[in-house]
Formats: structure tokens, sequence, C-alpha cells
């Protein structure tokens, strides 16, 4: 059975104690391959390492630097078809999405951020006649790069990418659950000639490597992508050394349709924006909000899309809905939907999970519920699966109420012909992050990120070389 161990010192390296934790295949719901479960020893073996490697690296031309990561991105196209079924195999996600979005994207990340790193450039102030100011910014030394299982090489890499461009070394760890593209990713950093110790990928439990990542005082800025109750806990324990922090956490996002909207066009895009990747994304929309005056007509035209959804073997190029990540989440979703009844809401799509012949997985069908009110808790917590809530508003000021009622605040997604009303809209709403009449649409240099329960600080573009390196003001007397 496979061994997925650490890279540590540019070198596949089993755990320090010799344990590993079984992975499940989620479309097969059976064991395909181990992890390794790591702990504070190889936490400090990768510290030791990234020591050693940090004052070259850190003063590498940036040209060069530029190359080893446009590099990564070219290796990472080139072996599209393994990482993605990789991607496949370990998240149960269908193939076409791993190979036309997760992978690919991963690819991007590094070619941004290679091409970003060398247009990067800081401030001058100039004091009339007396002085002038420049910001150098510096990176920050050994960094800690945590992410999630639902996009698994796509988040990891988003971190890293950044990270390693502005001169920092990285200690990445991918998530228990889907350890297999980071563990790849390690051949792939060697093969492309990165120095040893630059980027070192640890495997393992949160509350084990994770938390020694977290708490190691050598590391000096923590990225993380995950739940928001494990972006506070990190928090409270960062509290005391002063880490930099970035966090990127939970989402209960409106899809919010005014009746002038094209609807066909915001039903089809409702669709993927509430099941892409079996609705576990932190973008997804999980409240579908519509004007009253065209409610019927949006949910008819809703829900016969949603039933024509692709569901399947994730395997199968065909398939556009795949398997959930685990039992455990399984049991999850089934309780919201247990709760969303006892709340009162009528299941109007899906509801139940599904066999798909010849898979023993964790499937579940897209859902959705209307009748329940945005206090319930089905409509106030993060479900982080193919579960969907749809009701109506009557004007923009319910709107704006009903879509800014939660904890969360990420991203809405707004769909108006009105411009003045979007541009109105788009200033109300209390999300990081605001589409008019898209979905997901990214580029990479905007801000991202949320408010609220959502996170901290902003990923992407500057934020994140900002974020990966401290400025200095030097103050030139003239
Ligand atoms: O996330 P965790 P889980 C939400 C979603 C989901 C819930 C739990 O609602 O149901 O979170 O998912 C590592 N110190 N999202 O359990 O636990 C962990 O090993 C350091 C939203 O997977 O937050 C993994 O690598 N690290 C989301 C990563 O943190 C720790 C994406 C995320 O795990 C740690 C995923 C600790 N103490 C889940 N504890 C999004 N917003 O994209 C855990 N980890």
């Amino acid at each position: 059975m496979q061994n997925f161990d650490n890279f540590i010192s540019g070198a596949f390296t089993p755990p320090t104690d010799g344990n590993y934790i079984d992975v499940y295949a989620p479309s097969k719901g059976e064991i395909y391959a181990r992890v390794a479960k790591s702990g504070t020893k190889d936490v400090n073996k990768a510290v030791e390492a990234a020591q050693k490697a940090f004052p070259n690296w850190s003063k590498m031309p940036i040209s060069e630097r530029s190359q080893l990561l446009h590099k990564l991105a070219n290796l990472i196209l080139r072996d599209l078809d393994v990482l993605s079924q990789m991607e496949t195999a370990d998240t149960g996600k269908p193939i076409q999405a791993a190979r036309t979005i997760d992978i690919p994207r991963a690819s991007a990340n590094f070619s941004f951020f290679a091409s970003a790193i060398v247009n990067f450039s800081t401030d001058a102030n100039i004091m009339e006649g007396e002085a002038i100011n420049y910001t150098r910014r510096a990176p920050l030394g050994i960094v800690g790069c945590i992410s999630p299982w639902n996009l698994p090489l796509y988040l990891f890499t988003w971190k890293i990418a950044p990270a390693l461009a502005m001169g920092n070394c990285v200690i990445g760890k991918p998530s228990e659950l889907t350890p297999a593209t980071a563990w790849y990713l390690g051949k792939l950093v060697e093969e492309a000639g990165f120095p040893p110790g630059v980027l070192s990928i640890l495997q393992g439990l949160g509350n084990e490597v994770g938390q020694a990542i977290v708490d190691h005082p050598e590391i000096k800025a923590l990225s993380f992508t995950g739940g928001t109750h494990t972006g506070q806990q990190i928090a409270s324990s960062v509290s005391w050394d002063f880490k930099k922090l970035s966090l990127e956490l939970g989402g209960k996002n409106p899809f919010i349709v005014f009746a002038d909207s094209d609807l066909d066009t915001a039903a089809s895009m409702c669709v993927k924006a509430t099941f892409s990747n079996q609705g576990q994304i932190c973008l997804c929309g999980s409240r579908i909000l519509v004007e009253d005056t065209c409610y019927e007509l949006f949910k008819a035209k809703y829900l016969k899309k949603v039933a024509e959804i692709k569901t399947g073997d994730p395997t199968d190029p065909q398939t556009a809905f795949g398997a959930l990540i685990s039992a455990e989440h399984l049991e999850k979703v089934k309780g919201y939907i247990d709760l969303a009844k006892k709340e009162g809401g009528q299941i109007i799509a899906g509801g139940t999970p599904y066999k798909v012949i010849g898979l023993n997985g964790y499937f579940h069908a897209p859902t959705v519920i209307e009748g329940l009110n945005q206090e319930c808790r089905v409509n106030q917590e993060e479900i982080f699966g193919p579960v969907v809530t749809l009701g109506s508003f009557k004007n923009e000021a319910e709107a704006v109420q009903l879509a800014n009622s939660t904890k969360y605040g990420l991203a809405a997604s707004v769909w108006t012909n009105n411009v003045k009303q979007a541009h109105g809209l788009a200033h109300q709403l209390a999300f990081g992050i605001v589409w008019v009449n898209c979905w997901m649409l990214r580029d990479l240099r905007t801000p991202f990120g949320g408010v609220k329960a959502s996170g901290l600080g902003r990923e992407g573009g500057i934020d994140a070389l900002n974020f990966f390196s401290e400025p200095q003001n030097i103050c030139i007397k003239i």
C-alpha cells in the first residue's frame, strides 16, 4: 500500500515515530493508502532544514527564484493526468473538475507569483528638501502554510507560491484527509531543482503536526484555510508570540437574484455556485435569495437544472458531481437535513444519500430546501456540503438585511441588470467579495478573503506578497 511520507530537506522521510494514518478513497469508502502521522520532532527537522536553506534562498536573485517557480508550474502541467487522478482518488471529486480546475489552478498559482515577484516594487515617500523614505520588504524567514481537503493542491499552492516567491522558506501541511497531491508536489520540487529545505511538506493530523507548526517559535507567520473553529484555536495559540496570521475560514454565502436579471443564466450559474465540488467550496452559495415577483419562475428553472446534474463515478469524465469527503462529513450533511425538517423546511430536491453502482462511497444528492427563515440553524451554520436553502425577499433593503444576517462574510453573488442597484448593493453587503452577474470569477491579482467569522487578512496578488514580507521604513536625510 502507498505511504505518503514527509518531504523534508529535499527527500521523502518517514515520520520520526514511525506511525501512519489510513487514507480513505471517498468514492469507494475504502482505505487505499497510509499517511505519515507526524509530530513535533518532524516539525523540528523541517525547521532545521529551513534554517540552513534560508540565507541562500532569501538572497537568491529574484529572476532565479522566479525561474524555479515557473519550472514547477510547468512540471505540474506536464503531470496533469497523474495529478488529476490522484486528486480524484483522494477527494471523490469529478475527474473533469480536477483536470480543468484544481490542477491547472495549482500550476497557475506558481506561474502567477513567479511573474508577480519580478514586477513587485515598493513605495518611496519624499519629504521635500529634507529626507527620502523608502520601504524595503524583506522575507519573514520560515512560514507555515496549512490547507484543507476541499481543493487540496489548489489551496496548498495558493499559499506556498507567494511565500516562496517572496524568499521565505515554507513548512506546508495539507489535510490528513487529502495528502496525495501535496506529497507528489515534493517530487516535482526536487525535480525542478529547489534547494533542500526551502519547502518541507509535513503530513499528519491537525491537532498534532498542525499544532506543532503553529506553536514553533521559529515559524514567523501562518497562512491557514479551514474551519472557523480551527481558525479561532490557531489565533489564540499565536497571540502569545505575535506571529503574523492570515485566516481564510468558513462562509454562508448568499446568491441574490433580482427579477430584472437574466433568469436562465442566473439559474445555470446558481447550480454551479451551489453544487460545484459537491458544495464543498468556501465560496459556494448556500442561501439562494430570490425577489418575490420572480420566485416561482426562478425556482422552476433552477430545480430543472439541479435535476440534470450528472452524478456518478467521479472517474467518469461525464460526471459533474462526485462523492463527499468522508463518512463523518456525510453524517454531518444528513444531520443538517434532519434538522431542516425539524425547523419546518420542505425538501424540494434530493434529501438523501444514494448509491453509485460498483462503488461504496459517500454520495449524497444535491439538496434544496425551502420554507426556512433566516434565523434557523440551517441558514446560519456552515454545512459545507450539497445543501442549499431557497427563500424570497421583497425589495433591496430586505435582500441586504437577509444576506448580512449570518456571522459569516466571505462572498456574495448578486444578479441584476440594474447597474445602479448592483453598485448600491455591493457597498452594503458585508462580504469580502461581491460578484455581480457571475460567481467564482477569479483574477489572481485581487484581494481574496472574508470579513466577520470568515477570516482575517487577504490572500492574492500584492496582498499575499505583503503578508509574506516585513516592511521596513528606511529614512535618509538629504
Ligand atoms: O477543517 P479543519 P476540517 C469547514 C467546513 C468543514 C469544517 C471542518 O465547515 O466541515 O471546516 O473541516 C488543520 N492546528 N471548512 O475538519 O479541521 C487540518 O489538519 C493547526 C471550511 O477539515 O479546519 C487541515 O490541514 N492545524 C474550509 C486544516 O487545518 C490544524 C475548508 C483544515 O482543517 C489544527 C475546509 C490545529 N489545531 C473545511 N486543527 C474553507 N473555508 O475552505 C486542524 N488543522
